[in-house]
């Protein structure tokens, strides 16, 4: 067996998420009522045996760090550990640049590790995979890098890195979200093969490639801006296709969402809604794990002439719901909802009180929100967009710890 090292990159800021990022990294985002963005990088870790785990942090790490200690502890076995390293500044007094300087400052860990391969994972992302299938893939092709690659609308390869590859899964061409004309799939007009950004790197091909790209004055030390561009044409580098990964054996649909956006975080949650949803919470074999609060289970109760109607939702543990209406909702630990509420396709993280007599739509309410009686959120927009940050489709956002209506 090859010996493996995983590093996750979790600095990332996440502006576009604001105001959910206001006091705490994009990979620490609360997501599906019970999570946080990086569990799902660190389930797939978890869940296909990789059990050497560092977490590289930077932005407003805090919240992250509270979460990675409660429910990513690994104790008492040597040589399995999820640990947190914050930016340390061994190699000057700087903040990373981009991720390829992310992994070089930190390369130590590296060099003392001594593994053969090293994992480079983002943490932004919902999503399932087996990890050990990449790799195999990585070895059998004896390459120095492999990438995973997802097919994507070509409307949407300015996000991406784009890959072009030949019929043995080699690299053969990446630009690095290009802004026009951007290679397409052969024969698929309408699609491009977009890099997921994750790699398996060959340890020594690492060092040697993340040294050359420090000395580089030129570079961005970005593993998507200058590592694989200068890479592939002179090494082997390979593409794992993302759609050939198996969960238990059983192919989970290729889901892969950024949520990078409040209106793709919005969606995703509207996702784990439906009939059939394309991303499920409930495989046994696949457990997500994540930190699970003491807390009772969710309450539903009538009152007076209100009864409770709850449809198409998720109810985190510790919520209390008092003769009032819940569709297409996903609510995190500890919301209480007061008599003759109404609430739709809202997202709520936690700890949310709702007054009596309110109708909420179309809402992502951040922690500890307080709302008085008989406020309406998603009716108005205008009146919305004056107080709160409203996204372009009308979704209303309230910041964490805001008294609305008082
Ligand atoms: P981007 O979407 O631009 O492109 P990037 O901002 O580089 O992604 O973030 C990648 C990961 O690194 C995220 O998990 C983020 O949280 C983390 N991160 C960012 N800056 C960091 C820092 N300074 N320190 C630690 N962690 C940091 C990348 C690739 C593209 C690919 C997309 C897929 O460059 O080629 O298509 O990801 O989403
Ligand atoms: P989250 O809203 O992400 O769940 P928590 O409320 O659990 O965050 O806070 C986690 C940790 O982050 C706590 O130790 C808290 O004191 C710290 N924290 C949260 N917000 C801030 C902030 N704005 N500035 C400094 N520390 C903060």
């Amino acid at each position: 067996m090859a010996r493996i090292l995983s590093m996750v990159l979790a600095g990332g800021e996440g502006t576009r998420l604001y105001p959910l990022t206001q006091s705490r990294s994009k990979p620490s985002v609360p997501f599906g009522g019970s999570y946080r963005l990086i569990d799902f990088a660190l389930n797939n870790f978890v869940n296909s045996d990789f059990l050497r785990i560092y977490v590289l942090t930077q932005f407003k790490s805090q919240s992250l760090n509270v979460h990675l200690r409660k429910a990513w502890h690994l104790t008492g076995i040597t040589d399995r550990f999820i640990d947190a390293i914050p930016a340390q500044m061994r190699m000057g007094k700087r903040w990373y640049d981009g991720t390829a300087d992310a992994i070089y400052q930190n390369s130590r860990f590296i060099e003392i590790d001594e593994p053969d391969h090293v994992c480079i994972f983002g943490s932004d992302h919902i999503y399932k995979m087996d990890i050990r299938q990449m790799v195999d893939f990585h070895q059998q092709n004896e390459a120095e890098l492999t990438v995973a690659a997802i097919q994507v609308p070509v409307s949407e390869a300015n996000q991406f890195g784009i890959i072009e590859v030949d019929e043995d899964g080699r690299m053969i061409g990446f630009e690095e979200k290009p802004t026009s004309n951007p290679k397409t799939i052969p024969g698929d007009p309408d699609h491009v093969l977009a890099s997921m950004g994750n790699y398996v790197f060959e340890a020594k091909c690492l060092m040697r490639e993340l040294k050359s790209d420090a000395e580089d004055e030129s570079s961005s030390h970005d593993f998507g801006k200058d590592i694989i561009p200068k890479l592939y044409p002179k090494g082997k580098v390979f593409v794992y296709n993302f759609n050939d990964n198996k969960i238990n054996g059983e192919q989970e649909g290729s889901y892969w969402r950024d949520v990078g956006t409040i209106s793709a975080y919005w969606q995703a949650h509207m996702d784990l809604l439906e009939d059939e949803p394309p991303f499920s919470l409930y495989n046994r074999k696949w457990a997500l794990h994540t930190y699970y609060p003491p807390l009772p289970p969710a309450t539903f109760k009538d009152c007076d002439e209100h009864e409770s109607q709850v449809s198409q939702s998720l109810v985190s543990g510790g919520c209390y719901i008092l003769g009032s209406s819940i569709d297409k909702s996903v609510l995190g630990f500890r919301c209480h909802i007061r008599a003759g509420s109404k609430i739709s396709g809202s997202i709520m993280l936690g700890n949310t009180k709702v007054g009596e007599n309110c109708v909420i739509r179309n809402a992502i309410i951040d922690k500890d929100v307080e709302i008085a009686p008989g406020t309406l959120i998603g009716e108005d927009l205008e009146l919305d967009r004056r107080r709160f940050t409203v996204s372009d489709e009308g979704i209303v956002v309230i910041p964490k710890g805001s008294r609305v209506g008082f």
